[in-house]
C-alpha cells in the first residue's frame, strides 16, 4: 500500500480549506515520461460526475510538480506534487495557521457516518472542523493525482486500469451512456429534492497483468488484500469484493473455481474468471475485477440525530456544504488507488531504477513464462 519497506511508497498531506494538497513519491524509476495532462485529465474526471455540489465549481484541480521531473522525465529522486485548493482565498481567515481561530468555522455537532465525532475524541479536539479538514474526500484529489502517475508506470507494461459505476441506490445501470446519465441524474435528483444522498457500487477492471504479482508466502503480501486496503481507505467505501465475492459464499465449488486450460499459443488459460484475477493473493494472469460499495455520503441537507458536544443536548446532525452523491467520482478514485497497489506490486518484482532496467527484468520474466 505504499509502506516504509516498500520499493514505491508516497505520503500525502493538506487540509480540505487549506491553502492545497502535497504528496511526495519516492521511487519512481528514472527515464520515465510523465505526461502532466494526463494526470490533469484524471483530476477533471475526478471533479465530475452526478450529484457533486458547489465546491466543485470553485475549484479546478490541476497538479503542479515541484520536483523529479527534468525535460519531463523522471530524474529517480523524490517527485512532489502539489494541487491549489482555490477555495483557500475563502478560508484563510477561518483556516489559519497561527493565532485564534474564529469561532464561526467552529463545528459542534458531529456527522453521523463520518469522522467527526470519533476523530474528535480520538484527538481531543472541541471543534469538529479540526476533524473533517482532514478526513474530508477532498484529500482524494492528491491521490488521484499520484495514481495517475502510477497508472502511466504500469503502462508502458501494457496494463490497463478502467473502472465504471455497476448500480446507483440499489438500481443496477443499464449499458448505453445516454440511459446511464439519465438513470444516474434521476437517483440524484430524487435524493437531492428529499435533502437525502445516495451510494451505490463501483467496478475497477486491470487487463494486461502478468501472474505472479503479490504473493501467497506472508498475510501482508497478498494483492488481494493490499488492493482491499487501499480501495477500503477510500472515504465512503464499505465493501471490496473479488470477482464473485460474496456471490461465491452460495455456490458449490465446482460452481465457483475457474478451470484450467493449456494450448501451445496461449499457454494457460481460463475460461471464466469467479476468482477476480486473484488466486492465493497472487495474480493470475487473468484480468482483475474489483467492486466498491460506496455508502451515501453523511453530510445531509435533512440531517439525521446527534448530540452537541457542548452542552450533550440532542440535537441534529451539522450540515456543511456537500455533495448528494459522489460515485462516479469514487469511481476515477478507486482507479487510481488500484493503479498505485500495482505500482507497488510491479517495482517489488521488476524493480529497477530506471525505466529501461524494469523492462528487461519484465522481458526476462515474460520469456520464463512462455518457457514454463
Ligand atoms: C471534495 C471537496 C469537499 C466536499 C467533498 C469532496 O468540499 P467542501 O467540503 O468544501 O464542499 O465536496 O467532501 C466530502 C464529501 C466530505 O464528506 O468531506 C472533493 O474535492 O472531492
Amino acid at each position: 500500500m505504499g509502506g516504509v519497506l516498500d520499493m514505491l511508497r508516497y505520503l500525502s498531506s493538506g487540509e480540505s480549506h487549506g491553502r492545497g494538497l502535497t504528496a511526495i513519491i519516492e521511487g519512481l524509476p528514472s527515464n520515465m515520461p510523465i505526461s502532466i495532462e494526463a494526470v490533469d485529465q484524471m483530476l477533471f474526471e475526478r471533479q465530475q460526475g452526478k450529484g457533486r455540489g458547489g465546491r466543485m465549481r470553485i475549484e479546478k484541480d490541476s497538479v503542479e510538480v515541484l520536483s523529479g521531473i527534468r525535460g519531463g522525465y523522471t530524474l529517480g529522486s523524490p517527485m512532489c506534487l502539489f494541487i491549489q485548493n482555490r477555495d483557500w482565498d475563502n478560508w484563510k481567515n477561518i483556516m489559519k495557521a497561527e493565532g485564534e481561530v474564529p469561532a464561526e468555522g467552529s463545528l459542534k455537532r458531529p456527522r453521523p457516518g463520518h469522522a467527526d465525532l470519533a476523530g474528535a475524541i480520538k484527538y481531543n479536539h472541541r471543534d469538529i472542523r479540526n476533524v473533517l479538514e482532514r478526513a474530508s474526500a477532498r484529500e482524494t484529489a492528491i491521490r488521484t493525482a499520484v495514481g495517475a502517475v502510477a497508472m502511466q508506470m504500469i503502462s508502458f507494461f501494457g496494463i490497463d486500469v478502467d473502472s465504471s459505476v455497476i448500480s446507483v441506490a440499489g438500481t443496477l445501470l443499464p449499458d448505453g451512456q445516454n440511459i446511464r446519465a439519465r438513470q444516474m441524474e434521476e437517483a440524484v435528483r430524487a435524493a437531492r429534492e428529499a435533502g437525502d444522498t445516495v451510494g451505490g457500487v463501483l467496478e475497477v477492471r486491470v487487463t494486461g497483468l502478468p501472474p505472479g504479482l503479490g504473493s501467497y508466502a506472508h498475510y501482508d503480501r497478498r494483492m488481494d488484500g493490499r488492493l482491499a486496503a487501499a480501495l477500503m481507505s477510500i472515504q465512503g467505501i464499505k465493501g471490496v469484493e473479488f470477482g464473485l465475492g460474496f456471490k461465491a459464499a452460495e455456490l458449490f465449488g465446482s460452481e465457483v473455481h475457474d478451470e484450467i486450460f493449456y494450448d501451445n499459443e496461449n499457454g494457460y488459460f481460463r475460461k471464466t474468471n469467479n476468482a477476480g484475477g486473484v488466486e492465493g493473493g497472487v495474480t493470475n494472469g487473468s484480468p482483475l475485477t474489483v467492486r466498491c460499495a460506496l455508502k451515501p455520503i453523511p453530510t445531509l441537507k435533512k440531517p439525521v440525530g446527534s448530540v452537541d458536544m457542548d452542552t450533550k443536548k440532542a440535537e441534529k446532525a451539522g450540515f456543511e456544504r456537500s455533495d448528494v452523491c459522489v460515485l462516479e467520482a469514487a469511481s476515477v478514485v478507486a482507479k487510481a488507488a488500484a493503479a498505485w497497489v500495482i505500482a507497488v506490486e510491479f517495482c517489488e518484482k521488476f524493480g529497477g531504477d530506471s525505466l529501461g532496467e524494469m523492462k528487461a527484468n519484465y522481458k526476462n520474466y515474460v520469456e520464463y513464462i512462455r518457457t514454463t
